[in-house]
């Protein structure tokens, strides 16, 4: 029982921690404190596709693009017919990459301003 409440103690005082930086999303909730803080999640990028096209994320997740092509794809937030200028990242070449951490919740699509076909989205729970 004392273990239990040292516990319990223990948990208190990390939510306090938690609560006196800026909020996060995850940190209300003791189950939560063993996860991951910092999760990464990641896409492909070749022939053209981004692979997956959707990935479905938890709030707070960075998310790393990876070029596999030998030319210039763009990660841009929106669509073509409305960019939304949330982020927009140059891959260069082959192995270039470019990171972005979703902090809200919500389905957030992406394409290339180069091949407008390309487009992705990543839903964050
Ligand atoms: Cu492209």
């Amino acid at each position: 029982m004392k273990r239990i409440m040292a516990t319990l103690g223990f948990l208190a005082v990390l939510g306090l921690v938690g609560l006196s930086d800026k909020p996060v999303v995850g940190i209300a909730s003791g189950d939560n404190v063993e996860s991951n803080p910092t999760p990464g999640a990641s896409v492909t990028i070749q022939t053209f596709q981004f692979r997956p096209a959707l990935l479905e994320v938890k709030a707070g997740t960075r998310v790393t693009w990876t070029n596999q092509d030998d030319i210039l794809h763009t990660i841009t937030s929106g669509t073509p017919e409305s960019p939304d200028s949330r982020f927009n990242g140059r891959l260069q070449g082959k192995g270039s990459t470019f990171s972005f951490t979703f902090t809200q919740a919500g389905t957030y699509s992406y394409f290339c301003t180069r091949h407008n076909s390309m487009r992705g989205q990543i839903r964050v729970n």
